[in-house]
C-alpha cells in the first residue's frame, strides 16, 4: 500500500515549465498523465521520460483536449427564473376520492402509486444564491403516470403577481438585480421591484403574501403548495369541474423569523436543501397531502363572485373546503444534482386525460414558455429523452431527429396515414387513453384586454392581511418597512404607501411611521370576510416530525438523562443534536454521548428548540449565551432540567417566561411539555417581551 499523504503533501506541485524533462524526472505514462509538448510535468505521474525525450504536442494529446473541452462546456444556461432549486424523488398514493370528478387513473384509483420527482426553488436568485431569502418558492411536481407525465408546476403562494402572461418578462426584469451593477442578488428590496408592483396594482395581493411569513419558510417540509391557476377536471362521462390544487404539509405550515432567515443566508446558504437531503437520508421523509377545491363548471368561470380565471385571486377555504385526494412522500435523494435536479424540465402542457387547463391568460402564456425555454437550456428538442424527463409509460410518436437524439427509430414512414409500415403508428382513440380536449363553446370578440372582473386588485390583499393574527401582521409591517426603507426613490415609497392606504389603514400607518413619512388617506374595502385558514399560527400543538432539538451539555452533564431524552424525542421523529464546547464523545460506557455540534459550529438557526442538560457547567461561555439568547429572541421553546436553570438565568432568560420548560428530571411531564411547545412552533406570547425591544435580553 502506498504511504498515506499528509495534509501538506496533498497539494500537487506546480508543473515545471522548463522545457524537456531531465533524466529521472517523471513524465507521462498513459491517458491523462501524458506530458505536453512544452514539457509540462503533470502531477501524480510515475513514468520517466529519458533525457532528450518530449511528450506529444498539444494537438496530439487527445486525452488532454477531450478532458479540457468537456470541462469547458460543463455549464448550461441556468433557468431564467427559479434557478436555485433542490429536489427529491418520491411516491404519490391516491386515496381514490377524486374518482368522482376525474378520469385521470393516478387520481381516481384508490391505492394507486405513482412515481414523482419534486423540485423546490426560489424565483429570483441565481443558482448559487442563498436558500432563505424572502421570495416565492416553486413547488414543481412531475407525476410519471401510466397515462403519461403530468406536471403540476406550482408555488408556495396561491396567487400570482400578474394576470396576463405578456407582462411576465417585465415583472422579472423589475425583480431581478438592476442591470447596471447587477445587484441586489435574490431580493425584492430594491427600487425596480417596488416601482413595478406599485405601478401594477394587480401584483399587490401576491406582494402581501411575499411580505408575510410565507416568504421565509422554515423548511420545504413545512411549506404549502398551490397550483395557482384554476384547472378543469373531467370525469369518464365528460362532466367538467373547475378545481384549485393544494399541497398540505403533514408537518404543518411554519416559517423562519426574518432575523433567522438573514443569519441562515450567511451561516448556511444551503439551509433548505441541506435540511431536505439530510432528513431524507435519515429516513425522516417529507410528506404532503394533495387536495382539491371543487367548483361547478357552470359556464361563468366564477365562484362566489370570484373570477376563477384571474390568477391574482384565491378561493377562501371557508367558502370551498379542500378535499384530500392523495398523499405525496419524498423518500429518495437524487443521485446526481446536474442529471436530475438541473436537467429536469417541467412543462405546463404535460397533462393526462382527465386534467385540463382553463382559459386563464397567464396559464396560456406558460403553455408556450415551458417548452420553448428548454430549447436553449437543454440544447434542442430531445430533452424529453433525458432519464429524468422520460415518461414512465411507452411512447410511440413521430417526433424524429434533432440535437442529441438518443432513440434509434425503426420503420420507414414516420408520418400518417401511410401504407408502408402497416399504417403504423396508428392514432389512439379516447377509449385507448388518448388525450382529447373537452369541447367547449367559444363566442364573442377576441381582444387584447382584461375583463372587468379583473379590475379588483386590492380587496383580496385586504382579506389576506385581515386574516392574519397580530404577530403575523407585525411581521408583515416589518417586512414592508424593511423593503421600502431600502429604496433610493422616495417617490416609489410614497406611491406604495398610497396603495397600502387602500388595503388597510392600520398597516399603512404602521409602515409610514417606520419610514418617517406621513400616512396618506385611503379607502380600503369594507366588506371583507377574513379567512382564518390563511393564518399559520396554531392554537393547539401540531406534529413535531422532522424538528431539530439542540441539547447543550459538557463532560460533567447528566449524560444518562440526555440519552433518555434522545430516545423519547427520536420516537416522535425529532432529531436530537448535542452541543458541547468541543467535539468528540462525552463520558464513557453506556452513558456516553456523541457531540454533534460544538461552540464553533452551532448556531441557533439550526434548532427548533434548545434544552440545557442538568449539571452543565455554569462557567461564563459567550457562545452558549448567544445561542440561548438568539433562540429566546426568536421565540423558540427553551428547556432545562436539574440545576441547569441557572445557565438560563445567567443568559438572561426568565425561568417562568413563556415557552420555557423547567423540571427536576427528564420525566414524562417534561418531555410532554417540551413536545407541545415544539408542536406550537414558537412561543409567540414572548414576542412583545423580546422582539418589540431594540435590545436582546441581557444577563
Ligand atoms: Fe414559471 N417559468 N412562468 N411560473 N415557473 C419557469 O421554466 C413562466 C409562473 C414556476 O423547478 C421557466 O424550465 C412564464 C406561475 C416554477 O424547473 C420559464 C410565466 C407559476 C418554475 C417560466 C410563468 C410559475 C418555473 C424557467 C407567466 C406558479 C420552476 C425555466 C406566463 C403557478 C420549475 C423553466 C422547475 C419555471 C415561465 C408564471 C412557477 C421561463 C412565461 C404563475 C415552480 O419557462
Amino acid at each position: 500500500m502506498p504511504p498515506r499523504r499528509t495534509a501538506d503533501q496533498s497539494a500537487p506541485k506546480s508543473p515545471s515549465l522548463t522545457g524537456a524533462l531531465a533524466a529521472g524526472e517523471t513524465g507521462a505514462q498513459q491517458g491523462e498523465f501524458l506530458t505536453t509538448a512544452h514539457g509540462v510535468r503533470l502531477p501524480d505521474s510515475d513514468h520517466s521520460l529519458k533525457a532528450g525525450e518530449r511528450g506529444p504536442t498539444l494537438m496530439e494529446d487527445f486525452h488532454l483536449r477531450e478532458k479540457i473541452t468537456h470541462f469547458d462546456h460543463e455549464r448550461i444556461p441556468e433557468r431564467v427564473v427559479h434557478a436555485r432549486g433542490a429536489a427529491a424523488h418520491g411516491v404519490f398514493e391516491s386515496y381514490g376520492t377524486a374518482g368522482a370528478v376525474t378520469k385521470a387513473q393516478f387520481l381516481a384509483e384508490k391505492g394507486r402509486r405513482t412515481d414523482v420527482f419534486v423540485r423546490f426553488s426560489t424565483v429570483l436568485g441565481s443558482r448559487g444564491s442563498a436558500d432563505t431569502v424572502r421570495d416565492v418558492r416553486g413547488f414543481a411536481v412531475k407525476f410519471y403516470t401510466e397515462q403519461g407525465t403530468f406536471d403540476l408546476i406550482g408555488n408556495n403562494m396561491p396567487v400570482f403577481f400578474i394576470q396576463d402572461g405578456i407582462k411576465f418578462p417585465d415583472l422579472i426584469h423589475a425583480a431581478k438585480p438592476h442591470p447596471d451593477r447587477e445587484l441586489p442578488q435574490a431580493q425584492t428590496a430594491h427600487d425596480t421591484f417596488w416601482d413595478f408592483v406599485s405601478l401594477h396594482t394587480e401584483a399587490q395581493h401576491h406582494v402581501m403574501w411575499a411580505m408575510s411569513d410565507r416568504g421565509i419558510p422554515r423548511s420545504y417540509r413545512t411549506m404549502e403548495g398551490f397550483g395557482v391557476h384554476t384547472f378543469r377536471l373531467v370525469d369518464g362521462a365528460g362532466k367538467s369541474s373547475l378545481v384549485k390544487f393544494h399541497w398540505k404539509p403533514v408537518a404543518g405550515v411554519h416559517s423562519l423569523v426574518w432575523e433567522e432567515a438573514q443569519l441562515a443566508a450567511g451561516f448556511d446558504p444551503d439551509f433548505h436543501r441541506r435540511d431536505m437531503a439530510d432528513s431524507i437520508e435519515a429516513g425522516a421523509f417529507f410528506e404532503y397531502e394533495f387536495g382539491i377545491q371543487v367548483m361547478p363548471d357552470d359556464g361563468t368561470d366564477s365562484f362566489a363572485g370570484i373570477d376563477l380565471l384571474d390568477p391574482t385571486k384565491l378561493v377562501p377555504e371557508e367558502l370551498c373546503p379542500v378535499q384530500m385526494i392523495g398523499k405525496l412522500t419524498l423518500n429518495r435523494n437524487p443521485t446526481n444534482y446536474f442529471a436530475e435536479t438541473e436537467q429536469v424540465a417541467f412543462h405546463t402542457g404535460n397533462l393526462v386525460p382527465g386534467i385540463e387547463v382553463t382559459n386563464d391568460p397567464l396559464m396560456q402564456a406558460r403553455l408556450f414558455s415551458y417548452l420553448d425555454t428548454q430549447l436553449t437550456r437543454l440544447g434542442g428538442p430531445n430533452f424529453t429523452q433525458l432519464p429524468i424527463n422520460r415518461p414512465h409509460c411507452p411512447v410511440n410518436d413521430m417526433l424524429r431527429d434533432g440535437m442529441h437524439q438518443t432513440a434509434v427509430h425503426t420503420g420507414l414512414a414516420p408520418y400518417r396515414p401511410n401504407s408502408i409500415d402497416d399504417g403504423q403508428p396508428l392514432e389512439a382513440g379516447e377509449d385507448e387513453g388518448a388525450y382529447v380536449h373537452l369541447p367547449r363553446l367559444v363566442e364573442g370578440e377576441v381582444l387584447r384586454a382584461a375583463p372587468a372582473s379583473f379590475d379588483d386588485h386590492l380587496s383580496q390583499a385586504t382579506l389576506f392581511y385581515r386574516s392574519m393574527t397580530e404577530i403575523e401582521q407585525t411581521h408583515i409591517i416589518e417586512a414592508y418597512s424593511f423593503e421600502l426603507s431600502k429604496l433610493y426613490e422616495t417617490e416609489i415609497r410614497e406611491r406604495q404607501l398610497g396603495i397600502l392606504a387602500d388595503i388597510d389603514t392600520g398597516l399603512c400607518r404602521q409602515v409610514a411611521h417606520r419610514l418617517g413619512l406621513s400616512a396618506p388617506d385611503g379607502s380600503p374595502a369594507t366588506e371583507v370576510t377574513p379567512s382564518p385558514a390563511l393564518s399559520q399560527v396554531v392554537n393547539a400543538p401540531g406534529p413535531v416530525t422532522g424538528r431539530k432539538l439542540g441539547v447543550i451539555a459538557d463532560a460533567g452533564s447528566d449524560l444518562a438523562a440526555i440519552n433518555k431524552l434522545t430516545r423519547t424525542m427520536e420516537k416522535l421523529g425529532v432529531t436530537v443534536l448535542v452541543i458541547a464546547p468541543v467535539g468528540g464523545i462525552l463520558g464513557r460506557g453506556r452513558a456516553k454521548v456523541t457531540v454533534h455540534r460544538t461552540g464553533f459550529t452551532a448556531r441557533s438557526i439550526e434548532f427548533d428548540a434548545i434544552v440545557v442538560a442538568d449539571e452543565t457547567s455554569t462557567e461564563k461561555d459567550l457562545k452558549r449565551t448567544l445561542l440561548l439568547q438568539e433562540a429566546y429572541h426568536h421565540c423558540k421553546p427553551i428547556a432545562a432540567w436539574g440545576n441547569a436553570g441557572s445557565v438560563l438565568t445567567k443568559a438572561g432568560i426568565p425561568l417562568d417566561g413563556p415557552g420555557v420548560t423547567i423540571a427536576d428530571k427528564v420525566i414524562k411531564s417534561f418531555t410532554d411539555q417540551l413536545t407541545d411547545q415544539l408542536g406550537l412552533h414558537r412561543a409567540w406570547e414572548r414576542a412583545d417581551l423580546v422582539q418589540a425591544s431594540t435590545t436582546p435580553p441581557t444577563s
